[in-house]
């Protein structure tokens, strides 16, 4: 099945450059005060505008992006900020880190919060920006007062009503929407995967289902699409999951509820096992069934790789050239994006466990920009990635 919103990459590709002609304005400073050249390094002159990760990524196709905390943005009109410069210039398309979540958007039953991801949108907008929704319904960074209040009596209309408010408000606006994350989990042992989470407790597995159908009638235009982590690896554990999501994918798409895309996360480790065979051919199984790929959260961790940050840095840029040359070449893997944009945010520096604090104590550099806004050996491997997926444009489309 073709979904109908799918284009094919040269369509893409054309869409992509024309919100980089957006995106080109804010850089001149046009539109958007904060999207000004700030005092520029050698280095960040370097990769600004034509030598972007946004605009190399278009010319091959491809969405490029980052997960945002929209409170960072500084949106004064005389702004040098190095976040915010980064964002404007790198990305073309955003993902909230944490603002589109339950926990964020819902501070009782019956209220919620939208300001911050107003200005998520409106920065976007600005910026010629597409934005993807994370997410619609997981087992984590539910509101405190959940626990407490959610019954198998109202559980349905929690769910569906949070839908019908979130993804309502702000419908014909979002590329994308994880509608559910994470929700395999092999070891809990149960024969469909699914993972023994609230919404599976309180309202069966027909949850995702309920989950997937709702957002499509909130909003029509978004690519509505399924999450999750540890999925890339050959290892015995990836692959058992990588399986069971398949078969979830595969059980959705029988029974016609509407499904567009899987989200990899893509949480990867700069030493142990690469991505190889199981996921390439994971990523074609799910084009036999018209659905697009995203990889979603990208970012390297460096916990258990002893050494310098010189040997950190360029550990984790031979991860991002293996991975994305492993994937990109795929036609249905339509957008690469970072889980943060500078390692001076990133959650594998703010969480404090072990998968993520170094026995050294040094701070992780698993994005694309150090903590200076120093483009790192990543940016130039990502770049790398996307130029050598250019000749795909023409050729190939699901
Ligand atoms: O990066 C997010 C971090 O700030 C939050 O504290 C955490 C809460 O669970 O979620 C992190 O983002 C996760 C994402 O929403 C889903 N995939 C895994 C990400 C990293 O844990």
């Amino acid at each position: 099945m073709r979904v109908p919103s799918q284009l094919t990459r040269r369509e893409f590709a054309r869409a992509a450059a024309m919100s980089s002609l957006g995106a080109g304005l804010a850089i001149a400073g046009i539109s958007s005060g904060w999207a000004r050249k700030p005092k520029n390094t050698p280095e960040k002159s370097r990769v600004d505008g034509p030598l972007s990760l946004k605009t190399h990524a278009a010319a091959a196709g491809l969405l490029a992006g980052c997960a945002v905390v929209p409170e960072l943005f500084d949106l004064t009109p005389a702004s040098n900020d190095p976040y915010t410069h980064t964002v404007a210039q790198q990305a073309s398309i955003l993902v909230a880190e944490n603002a589109m979540k339950w926990s964020s958007l819902r501070p009782s039953p019956t209220t919620y919060e939208f300001s911050n991801v107003d200005r998520l949108f409106g920065f976007a907008q600005l910026n010629g920006q597409q934005i993807r929704g994370h997410n619609l319904c997981w087992h984590e960074q539910l509101p405190a007062w959940f626990a407490s209040t959610a019954t198998k009596e109202n559980a349905h209309s929690l769910l569906t009503q949070h839908i019908f408010n979130v993804a309502g408000r702000y419908a014909g606006r979002v590329h994308s929407w994880d509608v559910v994350n994470e929700a395999i989990h092999v070891p809990d042992g149960r024969s469909d995967g699914l993972r023994k989470s609230p919404w599976l407790g309180l309202i069966g597995p027909e949850y995702v289902e309920i989950a997937f159908a709702t957002a499509a009638q909130a909003d029509s235009k978004a690519r509505l699409t399924y999450n999750d982590y540890d999925i890339e690896l050959d290892t015995p554990e990836q692959s058992a999951k990588r399986g069971q999501v398949l078969m979830l994918i595969r059980r959705l798409h029988a029974r016609g509820i509407p499904i567009h895309a899987v989200g990899i996360q893509s949480h990867l480790q700069a030493n142990g096992p690469r991505a190889g065979a199981g996921l390439q051919s994971f990523i074609r199984d799910v084009a036999t069934l018209g659905l697009e790929v995203y990889i979603t959260e990208l970012d390297i961790n460096t916990h258990a790789l002893p050494g310098s940050p010189e040997v950190q840095d360029s550990a984790v840029a031979d991860v991002y050239r293996q991975y994305l040359g492993l994937l990109l070449p795929e036609p249905n893997v339509r957008a690469v994006l970072t889980w943060g944009i500078s390692d001076a945010h990133t959650w594998l520096n703010q969480s404090k466990q072990l998968w993520t604090v170094r026995p050294d104590g040094a701070r992780q550099r698993p994005l694309p920009f150090d903590e200076n806004y120093t483009p790192t050996a990543a940016f130039f491997a990502m770049r790398d990635a996307f130029d050598a997926g250019r000749h795909l444009v023409k050729s190939s489309a699901i």
